[in-house]
C-alpha cells in the first residue's frame, strides 16, 4: 500500500499510528470551541488516503435490491436539498489506552480525543434513496432489501486489499429524522481528503466506523454487511471473552454509542495551584439522546457538583434548551475548590437516564471499545 501521497496535517495532532494515519488533538483543543476545527478533528483511517482528482468523473453507484440502479454525479447530489446537521463523530475506540491499562486490549491506542463535533452539510440519504424508488420510512424494498451498505474507494488490509465498508438498517437510512447524510461539506467547506473528499456518509449518534468516507457505492442488501468492520471488529464482548474462546457471530455490530464524557482541561499528571479552578470537558450520548446532566467530583466520586453545560457559543446554562443540537456534544464546566492532591472525576447522564459506569474493569472487552467509564484525572497541588 502506498502512503507517498498523504495530505498535510496539523503539527499539534498526537499521532497514534503513522501508516495508516491515526491521530487526535490535545485534550485542551477539544474544549476551546463547540465546533471542532477540521485540522484538529481526529483522523481515523485503515489505509492510505485515496485520491479523487477529477470531480467531474466521480460517481456514486446505487445498486442492489432496488428497482432502478443509478449512478449519481456530484452535480446530482448537489441538486438535492442541502441539509446542515451538527453532529459529534466518535470512534468506538475512544479512550482505549486507559482500558488497556486495566488489562491489555488489541487496537490503536487513543486518549480521550478520538471524537469531534462538526457541522456537516449534504444530501439526506433518505432523499437519495428516493431517486432509486425507495420511499421514506421503508424497512424493506420490493426486492427484499433491508440494509444499506456503504462501500468506500479506499483499500485496507483487514478487507484483504478490498474497500472499507459498513451498513445501517434501511429503516434508519430512509428516515429523514435520523439525519443520515451524504456529506460534501464539513464546517462550511468542502470535505478535505482526510475526512472523505469528495463525499462521505455521516450517521449521527452511531459509532464513527459506520460513517464511511470516500463513498464509492451504496448497496441495498437483504442482510447486514458482511465486511470485516461489521463482523470481526467493533462488537462489544463481555469481560470473560478472550482471543481463545471468541465467537464473533454471537454479537451484533455496535451501532449507537453509549453515554460518554471526559475532562479536557487537565492532563493525567497535571500539577495545579492550590484553590479554585474550572474543570472543562465534553459529554455526549448516542442515538440522539441528549445530555441530562454532568456531575464533577474532586474527591474521587464521594461527593459531586453539577456542571454547567452549553452548546454553540452560548454562555453556560443548566436547563435544557430548545435550541439544542440533538446529535452534538455539550461542553461542560464546573468551578471547584481543589485543596489537596485530588482525583477529579466526571460522569454524565443522558436523557434516558443512562449513567456512565464507574470502573473500566466492568466493561473491559478484548477489542477495547466503548470505554465510557468515569473519567478520572489525578492532580497534584504545586506552585
Ligand atoms: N471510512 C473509510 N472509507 N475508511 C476508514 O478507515 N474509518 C471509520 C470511519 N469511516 C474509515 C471510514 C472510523 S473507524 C471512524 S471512527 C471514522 O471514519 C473517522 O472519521 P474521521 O477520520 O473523519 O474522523
Ligand atoms: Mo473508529
Amino acid at each position: 500500500s502506498d502512503y507517498s501521497q498523504e495530505p498535510p496535517r496539523h503539527p499539534a495532532l498526537r499521532i497514534n499510528s503513522e501508516k495508516p494515519f491515526n491521530a487526535e488533538p490535545p485534550r485542551s483543543a477539544l474544549v476551546s470551541s463547540y465546533v471542532t476545527p477540521v485540522d484538529l478533528f481526529y483522523k481515523r483511517n485503515h489505509g492510505p488516503i485515496p485520491i479523487v482528482d477529477d470531480l467531474r468523473m466521480y460517481r456514486v453507484s446505487i445498486m442492489g435490491l432496488v428497482g432502478n440502479a443509478k449512478e449519481l454525479s456530484m452535480e446530482d447530489i448537489w441538486r438535492l436539498p442541502k441539509y446542515t446537521v451538527t453532529a459529534t463523530l466518535q470512534c468506538a475506540g475512544n479512550r482505549r489506552t486507559a482500558m488497556s491499562k486495566a488489562r491489555k486490549v488489541r487496537g490503536v491506542g487513543w486518549d480521550v480525543a478520538a471524537l469531534g463535533n462538526a457541522v456537516w452539510s449534504g444530501a439526506k440519504l433518505a432523499d437519495v434513496l428516493e431517486l432509486v424508488g425507495i420511499p421514506k420510512l421503508s424497512y424493506i424494498t420490493q426486492a427484499g432489501g433491508k440494509h444499506v451498505e456503504f462501500v468506500s474507494i479506499d483499500k485496507c488490509k483487514e478487507e484483504k486489499g478490498g474497500p472499507y465498508k459498513a451498513s445501517i438498517p434501511l429503516i434508519q437510512a430512509t428516515n429523514p429524522e435520523a439525519d443520515v447524510l451524504l456529506a460534501y461539506d464539513m464546517n462550511g467547506k468542502p470535505l478535505n481528503r482526510d475526512h472523505g473528499y469528495p463525499l462521505r456518509v455521516v450517521v449521527p449518534g452511531v459509532i464513527g466506523a459506520r460513517s464511511v468516507k470516500w463513498l464509492d457505492s451504496i448497496n441495498v442488501i437483504a442482510e447486514e454487511c458482511q465486511g470485516f468492520f461489521m463482523q470481526k471488529d467493533y462488537k462489544m464482548f463481555p469481560p470473560s471473552v478472550n482471543w481463545e474462546n471468541i465467537n464473533w457471530s454471537t454479537r451484533r455490530p455496535q451501532m449507537d454509542f453509549p453515554v460518554q464524557s471526559a475532562i479536557c482541561s487537565l492532563e493525567d499528571t497535571d500539577i495545579v495551584k492550590d484553590g479554585k479552578m474550572t474543570v472543562k470537558g465534553y459529554a455526549v450520548s448516542g442515538g440522539g439522546r441528549g445530555i441530562e446532566r454532568v456531575d464533577v467530583s474532586v474527591d474521587g466520586g464521594k461527593t459531586w457538583v453539577e456542571a454547567l453545560r452549553y452548546q454553540k457559543g452560548d454562555v453556560p446554562y443548566i436547563a435544557d434548551d430548545i435550541r439544542s443540537d440533538k446529535w452534538a456534544w455539550v461542553l461542560f464546566e464546573a468551578n471547584v475548590d481543589v485543596l489537596q492532591n485530588a482525583e477529579i472525576v466526571a460522569k454524565a447522564v443522558d436523557i434516558a437516564g443512562n449513567v456512565q459506569p464507574e470502573n473500566v474493569e466492568d466493561i473491559w472487552n478484548l477489542r477495547g471499545i466503548l470505554n465510557t467509564s468515569w473519567h478520572k484525572v489525578h492532580v497534584r497541588i504545586g506552585h
